[in-house]
């Protein structure tokens, strides 16, 4: 993934210090009124309108991505809670401003587990890449026969380790992840990671959309203790959203080839075809993308929240 244009400084946002970009999103803390410094209890996470593909941040812009994926993590949150609580405070003014309005959250700030943990019900990319190596995934043994896009025998747990920007993540074994964060809170976050892409394939299926695959992260909150007074594991960041998971059209699943995206097909295939010009292979940066493949484009986030949600966007 090429690291964010280091020219493009993000958007200033009165009473927000800035601290940090992603790929496509921004976070910010709000500045305390009394002191005058930002806060260390919560952040606002802003989803902007940018688009990757092909590890690259395209110059085009998708108008109202960041609003319809802000707004369907939203909608996941409340169809886990009986799973697993969220770092949510507020999606409405005035914890988030008005130039942001509908595409920022404002959440607590959690000590972050240091594991990107990944969830896997069907087999591609890097999962598929792995098995064909050594038939696991990720210290997960795998039986003989499987292709790209086939449904497992049941979901596997894939955590990767979380690389800095720019730099790609390396898979972790579950061994690893004990190591790391020690072996309950492995165990819990495994079976949470398991737990949200069940549930988020139970709703999906009768809905036309496969959850290929899903990244959650997952924080600890101090100021929640649990039972034994032990911080409560919270799902933080966003959840089961096109820029997290794998969606796929169902209508067109068939393992054995790469499958169809059902957000980003028509980007794929432009960039690919000859009208784009692009060599994927050169290095180069892909070109801007026309206005009618924007528009669908826009049109398939729009579709996918519609579908899952069963609500009107905007
Ligand atoms: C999330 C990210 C970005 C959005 C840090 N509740 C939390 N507490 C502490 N840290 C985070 C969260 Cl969500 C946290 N990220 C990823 C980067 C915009 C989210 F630029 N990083």
């Amino acid at each position: 993934m090429s690291p964010p244009d280091p020219g493009a400084s993000p958007p200033v946002l009165k009473g927000y210090a800035h601290v940090y970009s992603g790929k496509v999103r921004e976070l910010y803390a709000p500045i305390d009124a009394s002191s005058g410094q930002p806060g260390q209890d919560s952040l606002l996470l802003v989803a902007t309108d940018r688009i990757s593909a092909y590890d690259f941040i395209l110059d085009s812009e998708i108008p109202d991505k960041g609003k319809v994926l802000t707004q369907l993590s939203l909608w996941w949150f409340d169809q886990l809670t009986d799973i697993i609580g969220n770092h949510v405070i507020s999606a409405a003014a005035p914890e988030v401003p008005e130039a942001v309005a509908g595409r920022a959250v404002l959440v607590r700030r959690l000590d972050m587990v240091p594991v990107e943990c990944i969830g896997r019900a069907y087999l591609t990319g890097s999962g598929l890449a792995e098995y064909r190596q050594r038939s696991s995934v990720c210290g997960v043994r795998l039986p003989a026969g499987l292709k790209d896009g086939s449904l497992l025998p049941s979901p596997i747990f894939t955590p990767t380790t979380k690389a800095p920007i720019g730099a790609h993540d390396q898979p972790m074994t579950y061994a690893e992840v004990g190591a790391t964060v020690g072996l309950p809170l492995a165990a819990r976050v495994r079976d949470l990671t398991i737990a949200i892409l069940v549930r988020g394939n139970e709703i999906a299926a009768g809905r036309g959309i496969l959850l290929a695959d899903t990244k959650v992260e997952f924080g600890l909150d101090a100021a929640r203790p649990d039972a034994e007074g032990n911080p409560a594991v919270v799902l933080a960041d966003e959840v089961l959203t096109p820029d997290s998971s794998r969606f796929w059209p169902a209508a067109t699943w068939a393992p054995g080839r790469a499958q169809d995206s059902y957000d980003k097909q028509f980007v794929r295939d432009w960039l690919t075809s000859p009208a784009s010009g692009w060599d994927r292979s050169s290095g180069r940066v892909p070109p801007a993308l026309p206005d009618d493949i924007v528009e669908a484009t826009r049109s398939k986030y729009i579709e996918a929240f519609e579908c899952l949600t069963g609500r009107t966007f905007g």
